[in-house]
């Protein structure tokens, strides 16, 4: 490590590590190539950045390209991409207004959310990405918005509970889901029954789990913002991924920072996602967590389990 470099590049590249949207990362990037000291020591470094903000660039740019062809492609963002689909006024916009910060459209007539709009929902130190979007029905369903699910890592259909013909619109619904080819193996569908705040819906929500054992219904109001606590660490856990976490030797992890990994990978695996340098040169790895004691030597095919810290050694 070259010396002499500043606490404005140290700050930048703290940003970087943490910074969780393409945005972010760009920003931090461009202020770590603006702090770094300018000198024989540091070009390596300087070359490594640019190379990088360029890889940025590349992918923001070609992302504005698609999402003007497409507008039913969202980027991804976060340790999941998660969308909430269903019939008109079913409760969508409400459900992503009361998890996330994104400015979506909530009203009383249908059809008011004309593109999807994401959002970002928190679980302990890991955000996932919810994504509002327009209704569907039997006659608005287009297969550009149908390929859009598909790519997500889970859909979340709401029902409105307190209609007395949510049986049918979650049946039709989730017909229209798997007909239209929304949905695909390795990717998980729950259904949200809504508006459990009004008269009769609680129990309409008790029915619709009864005759859809599968679907993990979960009785929520955006109202009264009943089930509303539950649904992040809920879908979290659907996602099927791992937090883990890296260290230096003789340095403490960063426990807000975890790499977010599928579940079932291994040393190797977490290696690569950090850097292909580190994945080139580490010669051995210990474990904090899962392994049978703490700091043991494990293999590079070691299966990390959550919260699992790792030291590698180059
Ligand atoms: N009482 C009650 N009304 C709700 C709830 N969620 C949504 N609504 C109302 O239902 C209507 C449609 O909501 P919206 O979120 O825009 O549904 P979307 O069309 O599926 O996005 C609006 O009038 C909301 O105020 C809820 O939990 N309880
Ligand atoms: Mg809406």
């Amino acid at each position: 490590m070259p010396a002499n470099l500043t606490p404005q590049y140290l700050e930048a590249e703290e940003a970087y590590r943490r910074a969780k949207t393409q945005q972010e990362k760009l920003a931090a990037l461009e202020e770590m190539l603006r702090s770094i000291p300018k000198h024989k020591g540091t070009e390596k470094m300087q070359a490594d950045i640019k190379r990088r903000i360029a890889k940025l660039r590349d992918e923001a740019a070609r992302a504005a390209k698609k999402g003007k062809a497409d507008p039913y492609r969202v980027e991804r963002e976060g340790a999941g991409q998660v969308f909430v689909v269903g019939p008109p006024n079913s409760g969508k916009s409400s459900v992503v207004a009361a998890l996330t910060s994104a400015k979506v459209v909530v009203a009383d007539y249908p059809f008011a959310t004309s593109a999807p709009v994401p959002g970002m929902m928190k679980h302990e130190n890991v955000l996932i990405q919810l994504v509002d979007t327009p209704p569907i029905t039997p006659d608005t369903f287009p297969p550009a918005m149908a390929a859009a699910l598909r790519g997500g890592d889970g859909l979340l259909v709401t029902i409105d509970a307190s209609s007395d013909d949510c049986l049918d619109m979650l049946e039709e619904c989730v017909g229209l889901l798997r007909e239209g080819r929304a949905t695909r193996d390795g990717q998980f569908l729950d259904v949200l029954a809504t508006k459990v705040d009004l008269a009769g819906a609680a129990g309409n929500a008790e029915l619709l789990a009864e005759v859809f054992p599968d679907l993990h219904i979960q009785p929520v109001s955006s109202q009264t913002m009943q089930g509303m606590d539950l649904l992040p660490r809920n879908v979290f856990l659907r996602l099927g991924v791992i937090r883990v976490y890296s260290k230096p030797p003789g340095r403490q992890p960063d426990l807000e920072a975890p790499f977010v990994l599928k579940e079932g990978s291994t040393v190797d695996d977490l290696a690569r996602a950090i850097h292909k340098d580190l994945h080139r040169n580490m010669k051995a790895a210990r474990v904090w967590g899962s392994a049978r004691f703490d700091g043991q030597p494990v293999p590079r095919d070691y299966v990390l389990a959550d919260g699992d810290i790792v030291e590698f050694r180059t």
